[in-house]
């Protein structure tokens, strides 16, 4: 089995001419989701604040719209607000729950190699030049982003580079685990690792999909007003990441309820929460743990379908080239010549030998010379991979796969254990030395 977490990001372009959500606008959005919305007001002068730290309001998209042309009415929620200072994001949100039917097949993930997932397994974000998204990782799967209006900026970090990126879970998103460092601006001083972190950038433009691997940092950065549609796609390691979280939710709930003996309650915004987030009560984590370790004990890897595989094999007869090439006429297929980049532009997740099946990407991005047998010219799919800023460091190149200390030896023991000895396991490691003198370390700087 090799890790999937080790191949880089990569644009698709030219894939989603057929979608009709393509055309979208905003204006003509504000006339088709009528609900009403969360956003958030970030100053445009800070562009690092947590959710928690920023105001939101809740607006429709027809307000959102006469804000940004200056046609605010007293009825706005958003007239306190300057479009100069203020950025909004209407950000996260499942289509399925604020968009009308018909918009459901206006996406289409199939070209990708899932023709069941269209609007009702997406997310849509729309917001200002200016809006942005903190720095994090998302526990669960790999993730494509379709640009629909606008330009954004993307800069990653591959899971290799965590700790030089500082995790947190504070403030609490399920499955979103976020990086204390300010990517925009640095404290060197704070986060002197950092200095170590190798970025890559992409700017994505309309049309273009953007291919984000497990566990990749993301700090995502409109350049225009945009509107873009993800859709998150679970992979066999989820099982163990589903463990993680649920030990995270124990703990959050476990330190809610402490912070409530201690009347520590805020009585403004909670900082702790970011908003949106329902935290169930510690008795009822503890339940979801036992049911994520046992369905990761009992699940048959064997049997589960390879959604990367998937994606692999509908690219594979996309080709791959270089930012500045012309598509006309014969062209080469670009790969990277040296063996290590090769290694590391690897998509596919079994190494099944001679299985005509398996889709070997690496293989693929090496190739050279090939002609391309094309009179569609400039309007065939193409890849573009994304490439590292800071190309002379060494790269790591193993990646482990997020675990939690809990139970790692025995899941089948763990598993099996009461609600009592489950508790008891959950203190034992919170109150483990190792994280003591951690906590003591971070106490004292
Ligand atoms: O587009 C954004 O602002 C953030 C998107 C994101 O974090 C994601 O798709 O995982």
């Amino acid at each position: 089995m090799i890790s999937c977490s080790d191949c880089p990001p990569i644009v698709l372009n030219k894939m989603i001419d057929h979608w009709k959500a393509r055309k979208w606008s905003i204006e003509q959005l504000s006339s088709q989701i009528t609900k009403k919305l969360s956003c958030k007001l970030c100053p445009k002068k800070n562009q690092n604040l947590f959710e928690t730290q920023c105001p939101h309001e809740n607006i429709t998209l027809e307000e959102f719209f006469s804000w940004r042309q200056n046609d605010v009415d007293n009825n706005n929620p958003l007239r306190n607000y300057k479009p100069e200072e203020f950025s909004c994001y209407i950000d996260y949100k499942y289509m399925k729950d604020i968009s009308p039917m018909e918009h459901m097949k206006a996406v289409d993930w199939g070209v990708f190699g899932f023709p069941d997932r269209d609007g009702r397994d997406s997310t849509i974000w729309i917001g200002t030049e200016g809006c942005y998204t903190n720095c994090h990782y998302d526990s669960y799967g790999f993730n494509l982003v379709a640009q629909i209006q606008g330009k954004k900026r993307w800069i990653l970090y591959p899971p290799w580079e965590s700790s030089y990126l500082y995790p947190t879970r504070i403030p609490y998103e399920e499955s979103s685990v976020f990086s204390e460092v300010n990517v925009k601006n640095p404290d060197f001083e704070r986060h002197p690792l950092f200095k170590k972190a190798n970025p890559y950038i992409v700017t994505l433009d309309p049309g273009q999909v953007l291919y984000v691997p497990p566990q990749w940092w993301h700090y995502v950065e409109s350049l225009e007003d945009s509107i873009s549609i993800n859709t998150w796609i679970d992979i066999s390691e989820d099982s163990e990441s589903r463990v993680s979280e649920a030990v995270t939710r124990c703990l959050v709930s476990l330190l809610l309820e402490a912070r409530q003996q201690l009347n520590q309650v805020p009585t403004a915004d909670d900082t702790w929460i970011n908003p949106g987030e329902e935290i169930l009560p510690l008795d009822a984590n503890i339940q979801l743990l036992q049911f994520a370790l046992t369905s990761s004990y009992h699940r048959d890897a064997d049997k589960e379908t390879n959604n990367q595989e998937k994606l692999c094999k509908a690219l594979q007869n996309i080709p791959v080239r270089n930012k500045d090439t012309t598509l006309k006429g014969k062209r080469k297929w670009i790969g990277n010549t040296e063996t290590e980049n090769c290694k590391s532009t690897r998509m596919c997740v079994h190494d099944k030998g001679d299985n005509s099946d398996t889709v070997n990407f690496k293989e693929k991005l090496c190739s050279h010379d090939v002609d391309v047998q094309s009179s569609q010219g400039e309007d065939i799919p193409y890849i573009v991979m994304v490439e590292r800023e800071n190309k002379d460091e060494e790269k790591e190149t193993s990646v482990k796969h997020q675990t939690t200390d809990l139970c790692r030896s025995s899941l089948e023991t763990c598993s099996s254990h009461s609600t009592a000895t489950l508790f008891e396991k959950l203190v034992k490691s919170v109150l483990h030395p190792k994280v003591i003198e951690a906590t003591v370390k971070e106490l004292n700087q």
